[in-house]
């Protein structure tokens, strides 16, 4: 098998591009990363100098992709079945790409902000940090309840990047700062997108480390 997804089954952003394999029905090896383990860390480092997960490795083409809209991608290239994560034509691709940025920049970073921070030791907490991305994830929350307002994928009626870019974002951002009363059709789009096959096998997938997940303190 040429295709290694180096991950961890809790990590949003590995969800991400899991979501985008499981669409195309490739096959690959995950191999699970423990950041907590000296040599394990070491080996990601060797592989993208920056160490964050996910990293693709394709033996095949000797090609090492790191971060997730270039996985995808690059999925899209060499593995797409007849479904694109990222639409052919350019004006379509170019509002695909303006979706994901949006998801990943507005709503995953200050989710992981606020998910992040609980990590932290008592006296390196930064509140004044955490509301901003609190407010941040508000403001991005009124955009996409308005973007959804008609239904479908976050670009329609094809399910694409930017779907695969919303669902570890929203999810976890639900944790971190949960939808209002006035969020009805970004609460729709959730469960629309938890129902997803992909979705769904990447979450059952993720269920026995939940309680990994950092509480609220
Ligand atoms: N921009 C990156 C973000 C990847 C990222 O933040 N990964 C997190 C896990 S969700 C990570 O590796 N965190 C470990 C660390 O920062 O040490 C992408 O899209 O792949």
């Amino acid at each position: 098998m040429s295709l290694t997804l180096h991950f961890h089954p809790l990590s949003s952003f590995c969800w991400k591009a899991l979501i985008a394999l499981y669409e195309h029905g490739v096959e690959f090896t995950a191999k699970s990363v423990d950041l907590g383990n000296p040599e394990e860390r070491a080996a990601l480092l060797k592989l993208w100098g920056i160490g964050k997960f996910p990293v693709l490795q394709d033996d095949a083409r000797q090609a090492i992709v790191p971060e997730t809209s270039v996985i995808i991608e690059y999925l899209d290239q060499h593995f797409a079945g007849p479904a694109r994560m990222i639409p052919a034509a350019p004006e379509l691709a170019l509002q695909t790409r303006l979706r994901d940025r949006f998801y990943d920049l507005y709503v995953h970073l200050p989710m992981q902000k606020v998910i992040g921070d609980r990590l932290r030791p008592g006296d390196k907490k930064d509140p004044y940090g955490v509301a901003e991305a609190r407010a941040q994830l508000r403001t991005s929350y009124g955009m996409i309840e308005q973007q959804m307002a008609s239904g479908g994928w976050a670009m329609g009626d094809a399910f694409s990047l930017a779907d695969c870019s919303a669902f570890p974002a929203l999810y976890y951002g639900n944790v971190a700062e949960p939808f209002g009363d006035d969020h009805k059709h970004l609460k729709a789009y959730l469960e629309r997108l938890k129902a997803r096959p992909s979705i769904a096998r990447v979450v059952k997938e993720a269920e026995p480390y939940f309680h990994m997940v950092p509480k609220e303190n």
